[in-house]
């Protein structure tokens, strides 16, 4: 999907567009306007061979001065309406007490979304049905980031203590790529923000499955690795619902199989990504707040197998 101001996906966006163009407009007429008789003057008033004495020098003239004073006064004033216009359109004001359908919060570097209403809480990627406007309250846990998603034409800061709203809506199904917007600490380029907009029937489907608590694997691979799971620090830093591990400091894990990146879009989920970031995260995102925790080819193996059984 395209990112552009001229494809806007959403009725929010497209207020923002709709001004755009207005505004682009009314600024190439004018731009004809003055061009015109500048060009003409040009031709019609050039020095010919011949011309000895200096042209005729106009010094004024009132009713032209205030044609050119007034009208651009009154394409102003018009703009700043439509300006304030497009603003209620494009964030339209949230009621008192209104009830965030979607909880977002910036961390050193990735966003933690809570759905509060189902209680779904997952990482760097936002699941949203197409159609609806949702209400999100973003906040930061840390310093102060920025949840930007321009495909979306949504941008507000993610303020420590500080609770901002933005609505939210896509017309249709896709995803629309996002980012942090305000440089907090070394991995800032990678706090990849993915909007996932789902038909109303895929949505519904999407919340069951993260609503499921996952079944603890009694065989193979994924057993030893959801043994090792509790065994090693994972646990410390990480939730994994129906799990001892309940900590927050890190991504909710109890679904990481079902995202489509890790590590806020540094990697692919795939086997082998996830392999590669538990062997040693700090080789792929220098500065996370994830250590290398020296583990085995077999220790890996094993909790590849278990993360990617969490879908
Ligand atoms: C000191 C806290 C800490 C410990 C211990 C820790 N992690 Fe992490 N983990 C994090 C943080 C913070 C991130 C997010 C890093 C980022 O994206 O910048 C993370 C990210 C991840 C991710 C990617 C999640 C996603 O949604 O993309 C996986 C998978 C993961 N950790 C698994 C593990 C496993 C398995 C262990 C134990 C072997 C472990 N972690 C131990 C803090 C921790
Ligand atoms: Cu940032």
């Amino acid at each position: 999907m395209i990112s552009s101001p001229f494809n806007p996906n959403s009725p929010l966006a497209s207020s923002i567009t709709t001004l755009l163009f207005v505004t682009l407009i009314i600024g190439g007429i004018v731009f004809l306007i003055v061009l015109g008789p500048t060009l003409y003057s040009y031709i019609r008033f050039r020095a010919r061979p011949g011309d000895d004495e200096e042209p005729y020098q106009n010094l004024g003239n009132t009713r032209l001065e205030v044609l050119w004073t007034v009208t651009p006064a009154v394409v102003l004033a018009a703009l700043f309406g439509l300006t304030l216009l497009t603003m209620r359109r494009s964030d339209p004001p949230v009621p008192d007490n209104a009830q965030p359908d979607l909880i977002v919060t910036g961390h050193q570097w990735w966003w933690e979304f809570q759905y509060p209403d189902s209680g779904i809480v997952t990482a760097n990627e936002i699941h949203i049905p197409t159609g609806k406007r949702l209400l999100v309250q973003v906040t930061s846990a840390d310093v102060i980031h920025n949840f930007w998603v321009p495909q979306l034409g949504r941008k507000v800061d993610a303020t420590p203590g500080y609770t901002s709203h933005i609505w939210l809506e896509a017309n249709k199904p896709g995803t629309y790529l996002g980012a942090c917007n305000e440089y907090c600490g070394t991995q800032h380029a990678w706090m990849r923000i993915r909007v996932i907009a789902d038909s109303p029937a895929d949505f519904a489907a999407w919340e069951q499955s993260q609503q499921q608590v996952p079944v603890i694997p009694t065989t193979g691979d994924a057993a030893k690795g959801s043994q090792l799971f509790q065994s090693l620090t994972c646990s410390n830093c990480h939730n994994i619902d129906g799990t001892a591990a309940n900590a927050h400091i890190g991504p909710d894990l109890t679904h990481l199989g079902s995202r489509e990146t890790l590590a806020a879009g540094v990697l692919n989920n795939t086997p082998g990504d996830l392999a590669a970031w538990l062997g040693n995260p700090q080789a792929i995102k220098p500065g996370a707040h994830m250590p290398n925790l020296n583990l085995t080819p077999d220790e890996v193996h094993a909790l590849v197998a278990y993360l990617e059984s969490l879908q």
